[in-house]
């Protein structure tokens, strides 16, 4: 089609599927920013970076297990499913109070979104209803909301979106080819389902990875491509370094060079310009100094708070001071 023909053509489009033509990543493409040196590739990071953000500015979010453990699916890396004996103790879903009181704690500390985490392969109408009413009340209170509940049906999508939902976290979390040796009950297809009705229904897509799991170079890059050429990119790549969890499968899996994870959250901002990337699980067991190499890389979003869903994250003091001493500041 004749470019003005495209452009006529998007016009009559929903506003989530307007978007510049972007080029398509090949994995080889991005295997060679991967093998850039160093310096070089920081540097083009850097620059796509400051073109398209403040480059000393992070933006926070703080995560809430809202629904813990018993998952039915089999997530090699998490502490959450059935299928691993972590000796997580299962938890029901949490009364509203509660989350409204965490939330309330998250803003007090200068958080800008909450994050509410539920174990599921996919909400029930009755777990939804609850959820909604979460949504609301976090929205009350001035916050971005963001919730993340396994694969939707029909129809959810836009009841979140009724209820004031501003993002969805859905992950592809490795690349395709790794994918089956990771999580063997639900495939990469079901995750682009749920991606979709995310999209149709106007919710912004938070939707990332994990590398650190074994994989190779060549599938950090794919997993890269097939984030930056969805159709728009998400707006929020959470990139999580592997937090091993005894009793998974991949406990024992042994950690990834530092610097390959720069690397990889480098790769992340070139291909995804203008997307909010969020240096995500992990920081807890990175130094001070790999974290600043990755806002250098142009990481701008971290998850503030001393816990994730069920792993530790660094204490909301620690963070501040890293902040303090690099000049960063909360956007
Ligand atoms: N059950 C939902 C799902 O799978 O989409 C939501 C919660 S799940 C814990 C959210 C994401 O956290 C996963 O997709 C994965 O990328 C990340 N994650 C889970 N366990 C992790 C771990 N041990 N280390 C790093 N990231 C992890
Ligand atoms: C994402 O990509 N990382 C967050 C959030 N989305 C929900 C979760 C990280 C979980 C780390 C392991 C844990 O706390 O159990
Ligand atoms: Fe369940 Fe999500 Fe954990 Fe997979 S990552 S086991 S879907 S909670």
């Amino acid at each position: 089609m004749p470019s003005a023909d495209l452009k006529n053509a998007a016009s009559s489009l929903p506003p989530n599927l307007l978007h510049p033509a972007a080029p398509a990543w090949r994995t080889a493409d991005i295997e060679a920013l991967f093998e850039l040196p160093f310096n070089d590739l920081l540097f083009r990071a850097q620059q796509v970076h400051r073109a398209n953000f403040d480059a000393n500015a992070v933006q926070r979010s703080t995560l809430l297990s809202v629904k813990t453990g018993g998952c039915s699916e089999d997530c090699g890396y998490c502490s959450q499913s059935t299928h691993h004996d972590t000796g997580l103790e299962r938890e029901a879903l949490l009364p509203l109070d509660e989350v409204i009181e965490a939330a309330q704690a998250a803003r007090d500390q200068g958080a800008t979104r909450f994050c509410m985490g539920a174990a599921w392969r996919g909400p029930k109408q009755k777990d939804l209803e609850k959820v909604k009413e979460m949504v609301r009340a976090v929205k009350d209170l001035g916050l971005e909301t963001c919730v993340t509940l396994g694969m939707l049906q029909d129809g959810q999508a836009e009841q979140l979106k009724a209820a004031g939902l501003d993002y969805y976290n859905h992950n592809l979390d490795t690349a395709p080819e790794f994918y089956a040796q990771v999580i063997s009950t639900h495939s990469q297809a079901d995750r682009f389902d749920t991606l979709q009705k995310v999209r149709d229904a106007g919710i912004n897509v938070c939707c990332g990875g994990i590398v650190g799991m074994g994989e190779s170079r060549r599938a950090r890059a794919a997993l890269i491509a097939e984030l930056a050429n969805m159709d728009p990119p998400p707006e929020s790549v959470p990139i999580n370094n592997l937090v091993t969890i005894p009793g998974t499968p991949l406990a024992d899996a042994p950690p990834l060079d530092p610097f390959e994870f720069a690397r990889t959250i480098a790769c992340a901002r070139i291909t995804m310009p203008t997307s909010m990337v969020r240096l995500s699980a992990g920081r807890q067991q990175m130094s001070d100094e790999l974290q600043a190499l990755c806002f250098l890389a142009g990481a701008n979003s971290i998850f503030y708070g001393d816990k994730l869903l069920t792993a530790d994250n660094p204490e909301a003091e620690r963070d501040e001071n890293l902040f303090a001493r690099l000049g960063l500041k909360a956007m």
